[in-house]
C-alpha cells in the first residue's frame, strides 16, 4: 500500500547539473558560437577556402583525448602573415598599457612573429608554471563546461587562425587571442587564482548563477584591468589581444567600475565592439579573494571527492 503524497518523505532533488570529478567528464564538444559553421557576417563567410580550414582544424578537438600530446597545425604562410602583423602591432601598445605580470610573461615566452606558437609547446610551458594546462576545443563552448574546466586548471583554446580582413578586432576567440591575450596571464600564480575561484564556484552554480560567473569571468579575464602605480594596465584577453580595444582602453575614454562579484554585473555581448567601460581590480588577490568569498554563498557543498580533484582539500 503507498501512504497518502503529503505523508511521503521529500526526496531531496538531485542537482539539475553534474558536478565532474575530473576533467575526463568536463565535455569540450557543446560549441555554442565560432566553430566551423561560420555565420553570415563573418569576414570568411563567403570564402570557402577558410571555411573549409576551420573545419579541418576544429576535428582535432574534437578527437583530441586529455594526456595526449595536442597536434601541431602546419599554418599557412597567409595565417602566419597575420599572426605577425597583429603581433607586431601590439608589441608596440604593450610596454605603455600591458600589467607588469603580463610583460614577464611575455619575455620569457619570446613569440617569433614568424611563426605561431602551438598548443601544445605553451601547455607544456604552463604546466611547468603554474600547473595549468591548454585542452583544444572547436569553438565557444557551452559556460558551464568552460567555468568547470578552469577548476581543473584547464584552459579551452581554440586553434584557427581569425580572418584576414580584419585582424584588429574580431568577436571570436582564435590561436591570436589565446597565445596574446591568455596564455601570458595563466603562466601568473595570482591570476590564476582569481580563474581558478571562478572555476570553482562554477562546479555548484545554478543556471542562474553561471550566468552571472561568465560576466565576472567576461569582465575580468576578458576585459579586466589592474590598477598599477596610478595607472590602469591591461590583463584582460581580449583588450591584449586586440590592437583596436587596448587603444579604446589606453585612450582612457571609456569608463571604469570597481570588480563586486556581490553586485549584478553588465549585459555582455560578443557583437557590440569595443567595451564602453573597464572593470577594475585592486590586485589578482583582492579579485581572487572577493570571488573566494562570493563562491561561500552558493549553497551547494561540494564533495571531498571533488574538493581534491580541484586542488582545495
Ligand atoms: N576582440 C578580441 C580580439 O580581437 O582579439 C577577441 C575577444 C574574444 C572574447
Ligand atoms: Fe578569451
Amino acid at each position: 500500500e503507498t501512504p497518502p503524497a503529503a505523508s511521503m518523505p521529500q526526496k531531496a532533488q538531485p542537482a539539475p547539473f553534474k558536478i565532474p570529478k575530473s576533467l575526463s567528464e568536463v565535455d569540450n564538444g557543446k560549441i555554442l558560437g565560432f566553430g566551423a559553421e561560420l555565420a553570415e557576417g563573418h569576414p570568411g563567410f563567403a570564402d570557402e577556402a577558410y571555411k573549409q580550414r576551420r573545419v579541418d582544424i576544429c576535428k582535432i578537438a574534437s578527437k583530441h583525448e586529455i594526456g595526449a600530446p595536442i597536434p601541431a597545425i602546419e599554418y599557412t604562410a597567409e595565417e602566419t602573415a597575420v599572426w605577425s602583423y597583429v603581433m607586431n602591432e601590439l608589441a608596440e601598445l604593450f610596454p605603455a598599457h600591458a600589467c607588469s605580470e603580463f610583460l614577464a610573461s611575455w619575455r620569457e615566452l619570446g613569440f617569433s612573429p614568424r611563426r605561431v606558437p602551438q598548443l601544445q609547446e605553451v601547455s607544456e610551458f604552463l604546466q611547468a608554471r603554474s600547473g595549468w594546462q591548454i585542452r583544444p576545443v572547436a569553438g565557444l563552448l557551452h559556460p558551464r563546461d568552460f567555468l568547470n574546466g578552469l577548476a581543473f586548471r584547464t584552459f579551452h583554446s581554440t586553434q584557427y587562425m581569425r580572418h584576414g580582413a580584419d585582424p584588429c578586432w574580431t568577436p571570436e576567440p582564435d590561436i591570436v587571442h589565446e597565445m596574446i591575450g591568455h596564455v601570458p596571464m595563466l603562466a601568473h600564480p595570482a591570476f590564476c587564482q582569481l580563474a581558478h575561484a571562478i572555476g570553482v564556484a562554477s562546479l555548484g552554480a545554478d543556471e542562474a548563477q553561471i550566468w552571472h560567473l561568465t560576466k565576472c569571468y567576461w569582465y575580468t579575464v576578458e576585459f579586466g584591468v589592474v590598477r598599477e602605480g596610478g595607472a590602469v594596465k591591461a590583463f584582460g584577453a581580449g583588450v591584449l589581444s586586440s590592437y583596436g580595444e587596448m587603444k579604446n582602453m589606453a585612450s582612457g575614454r571609456a569608463g571604469l567600475r570597481e570588480f563586486d562579484p556581490f553586485q549584478k554585473q553588465p549585459k555582455m555581448s560578443y557583437s557590440d565592439g569595443y567595451q564602453k567601460t573597464y572593470t577594475v581590480l585592486d590586485s589578482f588577490e583582492d579579485g581572487a579573494a572577493k570571488l573566494e568569498a562570493y563562491c561561500k554563498t552558493l549553497h551547494v557543498p561540494l564533495s571531498d571527492e571533488v574538493r581534491q580533484a580541484v586542488g582545495l582539500a
